[in-house]
């Protein structure tokens, strides 16, 4: 295997006996034959487009699930991909009977073998995996590798918004031409460049219509104040990045008796009005993804994983994980996903109730989330006002994932050390690296504004986008700066979209990607000023010494 899609690769270059995320050598094959012939999928939709014609809905979907089943700490069921790989067989067939294989590139058509055995049988092929061939250039790796990441980001968010009525066409079409240009021997850099930021404004159209979904079937979040500490009671935690799962769990909890806790990435969940009406959505359960294991041992409850992040799973609590939409985990219940119908949670409420849940109540503790971008924006006269008046000096958007590496306290002692007079907004599960701690307020704000999960990033663009509008100036002059962490790829998506933006001056971390060049990094420099992070005390000089 290789695989140095995440920042916890082995040793900063890549894995390759087995995962550091615990993906074994055959998931990572199962995973690499899928996205070879999702790249071929992507080929002959993308002609079907030319032609004039419309991807059917049901390609759509698998597209976005399959490549999304790949994306770091998902899904490690061989059986599911073999599935998955079935269904591509049989997708792909479909298409080239559509639209002819004459000028296809090579390996598009690429079928795969139907058992898992045959499958791991595989010899070492041309186009399959990150090393496929020897003799390509470095540089067209990286951007090359970059792009299919970028693409695994962005099929996330796509899922998450078709399960919830956000279907969109443009993000269908960019995402098919995208993957079928992964094929192409005789690419550029300058092409793959291009590529990647036509890939990042695309994935913003995504998070666009992701965040129509969410809000537009939740309301839009509002701050709200959250228990973090344990009720009495029995309970589910619901990790992950699916807020259909979170509402379809709390209406068939109502009345049972069963709290319901967030955990991870649903924190945010918390703060949508048509979600938080559910009284027993009690509160947020535990820290980032990277503590689960820690936190799930013993847990006296059920826990319902709805999308990354997903560690190997504990003895100790395997009998009570439950995992549903592209999540899997050999020997873990899994919760089917129906297409029109709410998924039956039955069995996991039932445990959770003889489960019997904590025993007493913790002392009280609460932290503010939902400061999505209404609930900023609706604040934005008095900010505008307190910036002016000098008692806001400078805005950091602290934000990314968080991650089981050292030098991620880089993270928590930014926002110490950040000044009395800036604010901090922040977003994705990086937070939880200083979301408990009480840094007070600025100007009558909380000194940390939380905007919601890494999907939330298109709401803290159009942060920046409005303060700009009413600071009549450009949005990178504004006193505002990024402050980025990163591990799996819908980060990565999230960074091609700020730079396709235009937005300059990024400070990324903890370490930089293993798949980014020497030649691809310095362009990434010259070219949007991109930095890796220092240390807290220096790039706070570099940054507000030079406003
Ligand atoms: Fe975190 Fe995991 Fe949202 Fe990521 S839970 S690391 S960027 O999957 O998706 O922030
Ligand atoms: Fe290694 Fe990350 Fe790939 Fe897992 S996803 S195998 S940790 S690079």
């Amino acid at each position: 295997m290789f695989c140095f899609q995440c920042e916890q690769t082995a040793g900063s270059k890549g894995c390759t006996k087995v995962g550091v995320c615990s993906k074994s050598p055959e998931t990572a094959k199962m995973q690499d034959v899928l996205i070879l012939q999702l790249k071929g999928i992507g080929y002959y939709c993308n002609e079907l487009v030319n032609k004039g014609e419309e991807i059917c809905r049901e390609t759509a979907d698998f597209t976005m699930e399959g490549c999304f089943a790949t994306l770091t700490n998902v899904n490690f069921d061989n059986d599911r991909f073999l599935q998955y790989i079935k269904k591509a067989n049989k997708i792909k067939k479909e298409l080239i009977e559509k639209v002819g294989n004459e000028s296809a590139p090579k390996d598009a058509d690429f079928m795969a073998p139907e058992t898992v055995e045959q499958v791991l049988a595989l010899p070492d092929m041309p186009n399959l995996g990150v090393m496929d061939d020897e003799n390509l250039d470095m540089d067209i790796r990286s951007l090359r590798e970059m792009l299919i990441y970028g693409l695994k980001g962005m099929s996330a968010y796509a899922h998450h918004a078709f399960v919830q009525g956000g279907y969109d066409k443009e993000v269908v079409n960019g995402m098919v031409r995208f993957l079928g240009e992964t094929l192409r021997k005789d690419i550029t850099v300058e092409e793959l460049l291009n590529l990647n930021m036509e890939l990042g404004k695309c994935n913003f159209k995504c998070m666009e219509v992701l965040d129509n979904a969410n809000t537009g079937n939740y309301g839009h979040p509002e701050p709200t104040e959250m228990l973090i500490t344990k009720k009495k009671g029995p309970f589910i935690v619901v990790s992950g990045h699916d807020l259909r799962d979170l509402r379809e769990l709390l209406e068939q909890t109502e009345g049972k008796g069963v709290n319901i806790y967030t955990h991870g990435e649903m924190l945010p969940g918390c703060a949508y009005p048509e979600l938080k009406k559910h009284k027993y959505l009690i509160g947020n359960f535990g820290g980032a993804w990277q503590d689960q294991q820690k936190e799930f041992d013993n847990l006296p409850g059920c826990i319902l994983m709805t999308s990354n992040c997903l560690m190997k799973p504990r003895d100790s609590y395997k009998d009570r994980l439950y995992t549903t939409s592209v999540v899997g985990w050999d020997d873990v219940k899994h919760i089917e996903y129906n297409k029109d119908q709410p998924k039956d949670f039955t069995e996991m409420i039932n445990q959770a109730l003889e489960l019997g849940g904590f025993k007493e109540d913790e002392p009280e503790k609460r932290i503010t989330v939902g400061f999505g971008r209404n609930a900023v924006l609706s604040n934005a006269g008095a900010i505008i006002e307190a910036v002016k008046a000098g008692k806001i000096r400078h805005f950091f958007l602290v934000g990314g994932c968080d991650g089981a590496r050292p030098g991620r306290n880089y993270y928590t002692e930014f926002a110490e050390q950040s000044p009395d007079d800036t604010i901090i907004l922040t977003l994705a599960c990086g937070k939880f690296r200083f979301n408990k701690l009480d840094l007070g307020t600025v100007a009558g704000f909380p000194k940390v504004l939380d905007v919601g999960q890494c999907n939330d990033a298109y709401g803290a663009i159009q942060i920046a986008l409005a303060l700009a509008n009413a600071f009549e100036c450009d949005v990178n002059e504004l006193p505002l700066s990024y402050i980025i962490s990163w591990y799996e790829q819908k980060a990565v998506v999230v960074l091609l979209t700020m730079l396709s933006l235009g937005l300059k001056n990024i400070y990324l971390g903890p370490t930089l990607p293993a798949f980014v060049t020497p030649n691809i990094l310095q362009v990434l420099v010259d070219k949007f000023g991109l930095r890796p992070v220092s240390t807290p005390e220096k790039d706070l000089e570099e940054i507000l010494g030079k406003k």
